[in-house]
């Protein structure tokens, strides 16, 4: 029986308005814990379970279970997979409940509920703020974790600013950025990752939550480092290195590895906005055969419709598509073309995809389900629910009869999503697994899903190739099925740079294949900025160039006959470097290896490779480094070399390194330095991939003196270029290794460590760098080769005014050695 005190007590407070906490609450002490197979689920005031479960010994995720928040975890970025079982210590004192691997040891304090994870030589990676761990204010959940002097953050996928960071806020919302400034954020893709350097050990983080989230990495105060999300679960994942590569390792483990593209991609690309009518493309190609400029591929973009009707051709423009692509393919051209997600509402011109899209119930849709309509380039339209698997069913049909006219790739653009007025209506439901989940949870996952969309038909409609997908928008996971472009930039110094910076964060953030628009976007380039630009292009992972609507043309032979031939040789370097850079795909695909990477890749030691000075050098791969110019008027480049010897490839001049060098570069030249130890392989040139030959295959070498460098090397990758087989060991991979003997002697050996695939007679020219004076002997496999024999001939030369061994030799048989006295 009720007291009637008790009523009336009820009934005050139901009578008083709302109370609405203004304030954030704050986890608070342990009250429970359940150990489990991999964690433990530790009960906290007030009411909340933070479950701690390693995946891996150096992998473990978090999760905060409050219960009023029902929405499920993320599951799209996470790549299904048993974890094997991981052998976890639960240790529990008066003050913390510690968990720990092999490898990793999270404490969690009985007072706070507050989490500190570190290694086992007790080196803190994070540590929540011991007063503020965790909090929530409604939806919006955060956690704050201290901030110590010398915590470096990078990634966080396609960011501007500086490579490091630390000292700003970062936002993830998909946004399309025309002309974005060089510190705009957020721009077009959300990758909600990053990579941590605390003095020698590096860890990841990644935040499983799509909503718009926020990074601060100490800006506006001093006391700590938080990120937080507007709604969805508390759930992060931390990987612990403690070399940097070992975190992009798991997380690309965690979230899926790069996918092998086909070789074609890894040319040339020409773009603008827009190349028509169907003459025009033709005599853009037909240009770059007269003009011998390799390149493999052109886009058309959005004047190859209909008014902007997607999966349409233009009457006029484009009467013939097929015959078209004919043609262009003979040429040795592929084309891709770009796909809006915008839908036109046009049901009365016979309009077939608008016609589907509405009886099949396709389209983003308002809560009281009639289709959200938003303005786009064919004006009013419909927005796809790609998250829909009708919907990825039905838009794969129709990439599947683009691609049967003879399209080759394409290219997905708009899909932050874009509109007119920029607010896509928050309310806008998508399916989501059944969940029919607002933009809240589904807007940053709408161009990863378009993208993986275009992926799986294209995979669908043939099975033996590999796709080539481009996005703009996208999310962390992306990776496995799109390669990535910065979108609008400027044709600006400024934008260069910041292209650099921007490549190798998204490079740390598992998504490797990525470029800039090359030449710039916005505006036209000086001659000399284009030159610059496609220098830097020739080591981007994808190599396109393009131009908005209404510039100058852009293509290399538009700025003069100088910075043509400039071009010309920069690009037939980048068809020379494809059979190393075909190799860095592979190792991305096998461990999210980016393919330029920050010097601290391979050099966390050395202080230097982080300065802000030297965040536009890189290596492409561990054996070369780059350090582009990218100042206007510069005809020197000063940059750092880090510890070992390098040698300079265009005078062949041996450096020590661990010291700042100051080197000539006129604008043809590239500066470019080969790592001791390393083996940098060049092809020869071709006009496109399609007649690109495997031989003669130049070896530039500079042996190491220790035995770390004799490990480096290359592992060269080949294969057919385009199919799945070499899942099923249809590729040959060999090894090159060098090493300087304590005698002197300089020894190269190449191992077939596969041989799963035939690749034809090959001459190999070795070019060994830093012997100092002619050999008196150079030997293969125990026999003396010949001193200045013929071209074609097993033999050896000395070039005294490089001061390179020159080793000629045909590939034969599983193991060679040459040893150079
Ligand atoms: O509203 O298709 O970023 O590369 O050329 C602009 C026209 C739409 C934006 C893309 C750009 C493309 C352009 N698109």
């Amino acid at each position: 029986m009720d007291s009637p005190v008790l009523v009336a007590c009820t009934l005050a407070v139901l009578a008083s308005p709302a109370v609405v906490s203004a304030q954030y609450e704050l986890v608070g002490a342990v009250d429970a814990v359940q150990p489990d197979a991999r964690g433990a689920a530790v009960q906290c005031d007030p009411g909340v379970t933070l479950r701690l479960q390693f995946l891996a010994p150096d992998l473990v995720r978090v999760t905060l279970e409050r219960p009023d928040i029902r929405e499920p975890l993320l599951d799209y970025p996470i790549v299904d997979q048993d974890w094997p079982d991981v052998d976890v210590q639960v240790q529990q004192t008066g003050d913390v409940i510690r968990l720990a691997s092999d490898e990793m040891r999270v404490e969690v304090a009985r007072e706070s509920c507050a989490v500190r994870m570190s290694d086992t030589a007790g080196t803190t990676l994070f540590r929540n703020d011991p007063e503020m761990a965790i909090g929530w204010d409604g939806n919006e959940v955060r956690t704050w974790n201290v901030i110590h002097d010398d915590d470096r953050f990078y990634g966080l996928g396609e960011k501007t600013g500086a490579l490091n960071k630390r000292g700003e806020e970062w936002v993830m919302w998909n946004s399309d950025t025309y002309a974005y400034v060089a510190d705009r954020d957020p721009i077009y893709q959300s990758v909600p990752f990053f990579v941590g350097v605390r003095g020698s050990v590096a860890y990841g983080l990644y935040f499983n939550n799509s909503a718009r989230s926020t990074f601060n990495f100490g800006a506006g105060q001093h006391r700590y480092w938080s990120f937080a999300a507007e709604q969805g679960p508390l759930d992060y994942f931390v990987m612990l290195g403690p070399d940097v590569p070992d975190v992009v390792d798991r997380y690309t483990e965690l979230t899926g590895r790069p996918l092998m593209p086909p070789l074609w991609s890894l040319g040339y690309q020409q773009s603008r906005w827009s190349y028509y009518p169907d003459d025009e493309v033709l005599r853009i190609a037909r240009t770059f055969r007269e003009k011998r400029i390799p390149a493999d591929v052109l886009y058309l973009d959005i004047h190859y419709m209909d008014e902007y009707r997607v999966f349409s051709w233009h009457p006029e423009r484009f009467p013939q598509p097929v015959a078209l692509l004919d043609s262009l393919e003979a040429m040795g051209f592929k084309v891709v073309t770009i796909i809006d997600p915008g839908v036109k509402v046009d049901t009365t011109s016979g309009y077939r995809v608008a016609r589907e899209l509405l009886d099949g119930r396709h389209y983003v849709r308002y809560p009281d389900g009639s289709p959200m309509i938003g303005s786009v380039w064919p004006g009013p339209s419909y927005f796809p629910d790609y998250s829909r698997p009708e919907t990825q069913r039905w838009w794969g049909e129709w990439l599947g009869r683009l691609r049967a006219e003879g399209i080759d790739g394409i290219w997905n653009d708009m899909n932050e999503p874009a509109v007119w007025g920029k607010a896509f209506p928050l309310e806008a439901l998508m399916y989501d697994n059944g969940r029919e989940s607002s933009q809240k949870r589904m807007h940053n996952l709408y161009g990863y899903l378009m993208a993986q969309t275009a992926y799986d038909a294209l995979r669908r409609v043939r099975p033996d190739e590999r796709p080539f997908n481009l996005t703009r928008a996208g999310f962390a996971g992306e990776q496995r099925f799109t390669a990535v472009w910065t979108g609008d930039n400027v044709a600006s110094w400024e934008h260069l740079r910041l292209g650099v910076r921007i490549l190798l964060g998204l490079g740390l953030s598992g998504v490797p294949f990525i470029g800039t628009d090359v030449g710039g976007f916005v505006g036209s380039p000086s001659p000399e900025l284009f030159a610059r630009w496609v220098q830097v292009g020739v080591f981007s992972p994808l190599f396109r160039a393009h131009t908005t609507a209404n510039t100058l043309d852009q293509e290399p032979w538009s700025f003069g006959e100088y910075v043509e031939d400039v071009a010309r040789s920069a690009i037939e370097l980048r068809y020379r470097l494809l059979p190393y850079m075909y190799s860095l795909f592979h190792e991305a695909h096998r461990t999210g290896a980016p393919i330029m990477r920050p010097m601290f890749w391979h050099f966390q030691e050395d202080s230097a490779s982080f300065a802000v000075e030297n965040s536009e050098q890189f290596m492409l791969g561990e054996s070369l480094l780059v350090a582009p110019v990218v100042e206007e008027g510069g005809r020197f480049r000063s940059l750092w070399l880090p510890r070992g010897r390098w040698a300079d490839l265009a005078t062949g001049t041996v450096y020590e390194g661990g010291r700042r060098i100051t080197v000539d570069a006129p604008l043809e030249r590239i500066p470019m330095f080969l790592r001791e130890g390393g083996i940098l392989p060049l092809g020869p040139v071709a006009q496109h991939t399609g007649v690109l030959e495997r031989g003669p295959l130049t070896l530039e070498v500079l042996p190491a003196s220790d035995s770390a460098g004799s490990e480096r090397g290359l592992r060269l990758f080949e294969d057919d270029g385009i199919s799945y087989d070499f899942e099923d060991g249809d590729y040959r991979l060999t090894r090159f290794v060098t090493e300087r003997q304590p005698d002197g002697s300089v020894r190269v050996i190449r191992t077939v460590d596969h041989d799963g695939h035939d690749i034809g007679e090959r001459m190999l020219v070795i070019n060994v760098h830093g012997i100092g004076t002619s050999p008196r002997s150079v030997q293969l496999n125990g026999r003396e080769l010949e001193a200045n024999a013929g071209a074609t001939r097993d033999g050896w030369s000395w070039d005294v005014a490089r001061m390179v061994v020159t080793v000629r030799l045909a590939e034969a048989g599983a193991r060679q050695e040459i040893v150079i006295r």
